[in-house]
């Protein structure tokens, strides 16, 4: 039997490149060797700014975009968090076992503080500990992250210790699965994470128009300021780019290119823009041949709540029973 693994993404806005290389493209290159339950986790977005009027939508366009860069839903779970509520049930519990001190200490919690200083609100303290449930509610060994979520996969295994040497052992202490390329690709500014909130991505579905109006000012070795200065690879974005989307071909030679002014920035640019294209392309036929077909995401999504739901139902029985309520 195949070991359980799970992860999640907010549909909190445009699906990017750094989602894709970070967790997305790992997703789908473990399928066949996981049982893969994978969830767009709603009422994680809520403890953001909300728009009421396009959440129906956004969660739909998530799901659509991860099938489209491929999440076979032949080959998974994919469904959506608010439809099964053991999530938030099994959050309160564990809630009661982790400690404050922890939450306070997450690097997520002060960054996103600090972008939305006027709704610091509670869920957004607790956002961890509603991942952990997440992912405890499956009895995932095997939690496939971008870099920015190690921490709090490093807390998840803490309260599930905490939880079993509480009420006995219930839960297994999940592993964080971080791709060796990709796992922190930073936004086209160059300095800080590629980010939905920060604008400074480039969308799983975006035209090779709009990639290249975006590709084109991008940040690059801010030291090479002519044409005929050689450039250093090792600290452009540019080039952590091309070894996400190029083939080593072009990898070896934007390296080597670079390094002696033989090709200047706008080059290499275009480069990039080659290889991008070839990966989003088809992403994007995937993605409109889904909307041609009305209802078909809301199928899967209907489907992968309900296998979801069976599972999460039999680890909550476990729970009740282990903490005295049944
Ligand atoms: N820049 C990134 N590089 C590599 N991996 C990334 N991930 C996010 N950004 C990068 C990974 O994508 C998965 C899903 O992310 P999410 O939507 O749940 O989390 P997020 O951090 O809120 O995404 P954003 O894009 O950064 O959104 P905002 O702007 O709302 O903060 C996770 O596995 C994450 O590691």
């Amino acid at each position: 039997m195949k070991s359980p693994l799970f992860s999640g993404i907010q549909p909190t806005g445009t699906i990017h490149i750094g989602n894709y290389c970070g967790a997305i493209r790992n997703w789908v290159r473990l399928l066949d060797t996981y049982d893969g339950i994978f969830c767009i986790v709603d009422y994680h977005a809520l403890t953001v700014a909300h728009d009421v009027s396009t959440t129906r939508q956004r969660v739909v366009d998530a799901a659509r975009v991860n099938i489209a860069a491929g999440l076979d839903p032949e080959k998974c779970v994919l469904f959506v968090q608010s439809r099964v509520p053991e999530h938030t049930e099994l959050a309160w519990i564990l809630n009661t076992v982790t400690p404050m001190g922890d939450l306070s200490r997450m690097t997520q919690f002060k960054e996103k503080s600090k972008q939305h200083e006027d709704n610091i609100n509670a869920g957004l303290f607790s956002y961890p500990v509603l991942q952990a449930a997440d992912i405890l509610l499956y009895k995932a060994g095997a939690v496939p992250v971008g870099e920015d979520q190690i921490q709090h996969i490093e807390l998840t295994r803490e309260v599930a210790r905490k939880f079993n040497a509480r009420f006995g052992e219930v839960f297994p202490e999940p592993a964080h699965l971080v791709p060796k390329e990709g796992a922190r690709i930073l936004g086209l500014d160059g300095k800080a994470k590629m980010s939905k909130s920060l604008g400074n991505y480039v969308g799983l579905l975006e035209s090779p128009e709009e990639t290249w109006k975006k590709l084109a000012p991008a940040v690059t070795d801010e030291n090479r300021k002519r044409r005929s200065d050689p450039g250093n690879p090792e600290i452009c974005n540019l080039y952590s780019l091309h070894r996400n989307f190029s083939d080593d071909e072009t990898i070896a030679t934007v390296d080597r290119e670079c390094r002696v002014a033989g090709i200047g920035c706008v080059d290499c640019k275009k480069m990039l823009h080659r290889s991008l294209s070839a990966t989003l392309e088809p992403i994007r036929e995937r993605a409109s041949a889904l909307e041609a077909t009305p209802g078909k995401v809301e199928e899967i999504l209907d489907h992968g709540a309900k296998q979801a739901k069976a599972r999460a139902e039999r680890t909550m029985e476990e729970v009740r029973r282990a903490i005295g309520v049944r």
